[in-house]
């Protein structure tokens, strides 16, 4: 479209003069010279009030590397070309055939037809394996690319026919292929979950943060390793890719390159029909401060552009929008090309140069092997910054019928001909009865495309991916380390988070462990009273400290330094997380047993990073996730957005996390021990979530009968009865309603009721033990059967029962089935609001007075006390019978 300004005959600027001028300054001066007087020319131009908008970010809709800078391919275009094709035909036969066979488990094929190219350039000439030598590179493909990815391990001879037949159903016989990328359903292949859209860039770039923090602490040598991470253009909607670009900028992650796979499309149609992705993306991610490379066009473009030397070309490249560009990848020839040149006659001329089916096959950038090696290559050359690549591609190139059409991602299943017609284009030598059935075509392994790709590999190291785990095992400290929480408070008024800092303060300190031991902190260091932490650990920071902290005179100073241990990730809880997976399977990626102990608001953890931490379980992550300022009634005064009442009923959903409400110093460190023995020493897949309070008691020392094995299986008695009368109630409490439960009991004995008290360490773990044993039971109906914890425990005890925690009844309700009588369960069911902790507690009904109210109630209700105690009771505790009910309010 004409603009107004160009049709006005006085607007003959001479641009050829600027640029001459500009020319003599670089020349002359060079960079240096060039960028002071533009900058200049740039503050004037601000200053008089012009708006550069978009032009200072965007560079033109073309190549950033030109002709002349492209380096020579080092490969061999043909025979890769043959080795990519054969990788596209059996990538697509995984999926008709897991279409054929009327299974309904879908599949993908049309992002890998798009992703090709690249990622066969990465493997044949840029992905390194870690040696001795090498850190190692870690690619994370996009997830819909996976049959892409199996297809190639397929032809190196990693995968078997009936693997690859079996892509979607795991538990076929012979074994099957996961959809997607998942460590832990393909443990010795995958190395990174990404299936969640969104969640692989924040992955990525918080794994090569970690790479350089081991490295700037002498845990890891400074031998390289990349991170690759492909992700889509679509996927780039995600606020946690752009929501978490600028650290990467800010750490100088040169290790990092980001490719974006800008195939136009997602799901449902185009990414920007409107508008043009590329440009965007290169506008957030220059703004990010970061190296932004774009590979648009292929090599069949660089004659036209050589001769458009007025413009013309580039002009049209800009117009057009994506919207326009989907809609060529699905036109003939001719029509495109009407299109495109819109009469302008110059263009016409110039496209003129082309028969139409060179038209219609001229190729993207992401088709062309060359232009995605010099970007590949630019990318390893970044100094100080990391890389972001934006690849313009076609969804489902080169598969026909599907190609570019907005159904393509959908779109699993091809007619008979147009598999033969596919088939036919890759060179697939197989009859067309086999093509049409969608057999599997691997060449023997002494022809020339397995060869060749066997040698690249080798080149680089060895066959990716691959997941590969040598890592030392640490022994866990022998518990007596923690001697402090093991004793008690002595009678001084502590927080289990002043006990938990203590542990980690005794870790950090100790000779083998401490210096695997990675404290994280979102910005709430204070809030955890870990800011001793700060001098003694040092915070973490490439940069060291170029500024003297405001409180550098006091006892505890805010410290910096490069070799810092402690993460402070600013108010970034998706950052955090990702800290605490790079931290967390360092063993794997690196084969370094770092501990991460995540310390967060609990609120903040599973519901605000669910995601991420069900990735953290995928990626066989290990840690201690420490929820603090835990409890619906135990944080007071902070109200409906901050009190936890949930976390512990949602940490049950995550079958390999051990999730732990305790409620004393001793309790903690048996736990974390063990924790440490089972991930470090014993090397199992799990982690830990444990909750932690700010409610100050006197934390009693290790009972002597060391009920350790019982803290860990989730309950041990911790107060035996003093009143020899039957009945008894049984006080079920955990966190630091174990304090009320217990003033509960004394209230009970000096009604001449007899109360026991049982710490609850987990009834997350009681619950998954007594499921497990009824399921042995089940199916084991002939042999002895199993005995849970808790049926151990209660198994002999007459009376009723009352649970209590400062979390959902539901929590406690799990084990109902197991429980030997009349059980009532308290709980801080509904919205948290601001008020004093008593009141609070009163108010959601989990006082000392509610658990005896709910102990004569049980009683009453097994026949042992008489009824009218109940309602004594109340009146004595001046309970109003009327009063709100928490859930409703
Ligand atoms: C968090 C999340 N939301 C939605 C999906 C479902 N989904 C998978 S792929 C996809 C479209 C991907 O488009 P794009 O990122 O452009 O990748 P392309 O396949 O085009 O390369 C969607 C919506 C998902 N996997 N994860
Ligand atoms: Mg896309």
């Amino acid at each position: 479209m004409a603009s107004a300004l160009s049709e006005r005959e006085d607007f003959a600027p001479n641009v050829a003069e600027w640029r001459e001028s500009l020319d003599y300054i670089l020349d002359e001066f060079g960079a240096e010279g060039a960028q002071t007087i533009l900058r200049a020319v740039q503050n004037h131009a601000l200053a008089r009030g012009l708006v550069l908008g978009e032009a200072t970010l965007n560079t033109p809709y073309v190549n950033t590397i030109t002709l002349a800078e492209q380096p020579r391919y080092p490969g061999d275009v043909e025979l890769e070309k043959r080795i990519e094709n054969l990788i596209r035909w059996n990538a697509m036969a995984m999926v008709l055939r897991a279409a054929d066979e009327g299974s309904g488990v879908g599949g993908h094929i049309a992002t890998y037809a798009s992703a090709a190219t690249m990622m066969e350039v990465g493997f044949n000439h840029f992905f390194r394996k870690r040696s001795a030598e090498y850190g190692g590179d870690l690619v994370i493909p996009q997830p819909h690319a996976a049959p892409g990815i199996y297809a190639r391990a397929f032809l190196e001879g990693r995968l078997s026919v009936e693997q690859l037949g079996n892509f979607r159903r795991e538990l076929a016989t012979g074994g099957g292929l996961p959809s997607y990328p998942h460590p832990r359903l393909m443990p010795d292949f995958w190395q990174v979950p990404c299936a969640s859209m969104g969640l692989s860039t924040p992955t990525a770039i918080y794994q090569a943060r970690f790479a350089k923090y081991l490295e700037n602490r002498g845990l890891k040598p400074a031998n390289g390793g990349r991170i690759w991470c492909f992700i889509g253009d679509g996927e780039a909607d995600e606020p946690e890719v752009l929501g978490t670009i600028n650290i990467a900028a800010r750490e100088k992650l040169d290790n990092l390159v980001l490719v974006v796979n800008c195939n136009l499309q997602r799901l449902d149609g185009p990414v920007r029909g409107n508008g043009k992705i590329i440009q965007e993306l290169e506008r957030s991610f220059r703004g990010a401060d970061w190296n932004v490379i774009k590979v648009i066009w292929g090599s069949g473009w660089d004659g036209l552009l050589a001769q458009d030397t007025d413009g013309v070309l580039r002009r049209r490249m800009e117009e057009a929008v994506d919207g326009d560009y989907q809609w060529y990848s699905v036109s003939p020839g001719n029509i495109q090309r009407e299109h495109w040149i819109e009469n302008n006659p110059v263009l016409a001329r110039m496209m003129d140069t082309l028969s139409d089916d060179e038209v219609r096959n001229i190729k993207r950038g992401g088709q062309d092997p060359k232009k995605i090696h010099a970007a590949f290559a630019r990318a390893l050359a970044a100094d100080g910054k990391p890389t972001v690549i934006l690849i313009k591609t076609v969804k489902g190139d080169g598969m026909g019928a599907l190609q570019g059409h907005n159904t393509a991602h959908q779109k699993k299943q091809l007619k008979p001909e147009e598999r033969i017609a596919c088939a036919r284009e890759y060179g697939i030598p197989l009859a067309d009865e086999e093509i049409e059935r969608a057999a599997f075509y691997r060449p023997e392994a002494d022809s020339a495309e397995r060869r060749y790709l066997a040698a690249q590999r080798e080149r680089l190291g060895g066959y990716l991916p691959a997941r590969e785990v040598e890592c030392p095992r640490l022994a866990a400290p022998p518990l007596a380390l923690f001697r402090e929480l093991l004793e008690g408070s002595a009678g001084r008024a502590v927080s289990s988070t002043m006990a938990m800092v203590r542990l980690l303060a005794t870790l950090l300190k100790d000779a083998d462990i401490g210096r695997y031991v990675v404290p994280i902190v979102p910005d709430e260091a204070r809030t955890f009273g870990m800011e001793s932490l700060f001098r003694v650990a040092g915070i973490y920071s490439p940069q060291g400290q170029n500024y003297r902290p405001v409180d550098a005179d006091s006892l505890l100073p805010y410290r910096e330094a490069v070799d810092g241990q402690i993460l402070q990730e600013g108010i970034c809880e998706t950052g955090a997380i990702a800290s605490f997976l790079a931290a967390g399977t360092a063993y794997a990626v690196h084969g370094i047993p770092t501990i991460p102990f995540y310390f967060f608001y609990s609120i903040f953890g599973f519901q605000r990073v669910g995601d991420m931490i069900w990735a953290c379980g995928d990626m066989m992550c290990r840690g201690f996730l420490l929820g603090g300022t835990a409890g619906r009634t135990t944080l007071n005064g902070e109200g409906l957005q901050h009190e936890d009442g949930h976390s512990q009923v949602v940490g049950e959903t995550l079958p390999c996390l051990k999730s732990y409400d305790p409620a004393f110093g001793y309790e903690l460190a048996v736990i974390v021990r063990d924790g440490i023995r089972r991930m470090y020493e014993e090397g199992e897949q799990i982690f830990y979530y444990l909750t932690l309070y700010n409610e100050n008691y006197p934390m009693p020392p290790l009972p002597d009968d060391d009920p350790s094995a019982d803290i860990l299986r989730g309950m041990y008695r911790l107060r035996a009865r003093s009143v020899d009368a039957a009945p008894c109630a049984h006080l079920l409490a955990a966190g630091p309603l174990v304090m009320a439960a217990l003033e509960a009991a004394e209230t009970l004995e000096a009604r001449g009721i007899a109360a026991q008290v049982w710490s609850v360490t987990s009834f997350n773990e009681l619950y998954r033990d007594a499921v497990a044993c009824q399921r042995h039971n089940r199916l084991h109906p002939d042999a002895p059967p199993a005995r849970s914890h808790l049926e151990t425990l209660l198994g002999a005890e007459d009376g009723a029962f009352v649970a209590v925690s400062d979390y959902q009844k539901s929590l406690a309700l799990r084990v109902a089935s197991w429980i030997p009588g009349e059980y009532r369960v308290l709980g801080t069911d509904g919205f948290g609001l601001s008020d004093a902790r008593p009141v609070l507690r009163g108010f959601f009904e989990v006082s000392a007075d509610h658990i005896v109210l709910a102990a004569l109630d049980a009683l009453a209700a097994s026949g042992a006390v008489a009824h009218e105690q109940v309602g004594a009771w109340l009146a004595e505790a001046g309970i109003d019978p009327d009063k709100t009910d928490p859930v409703t309010r």
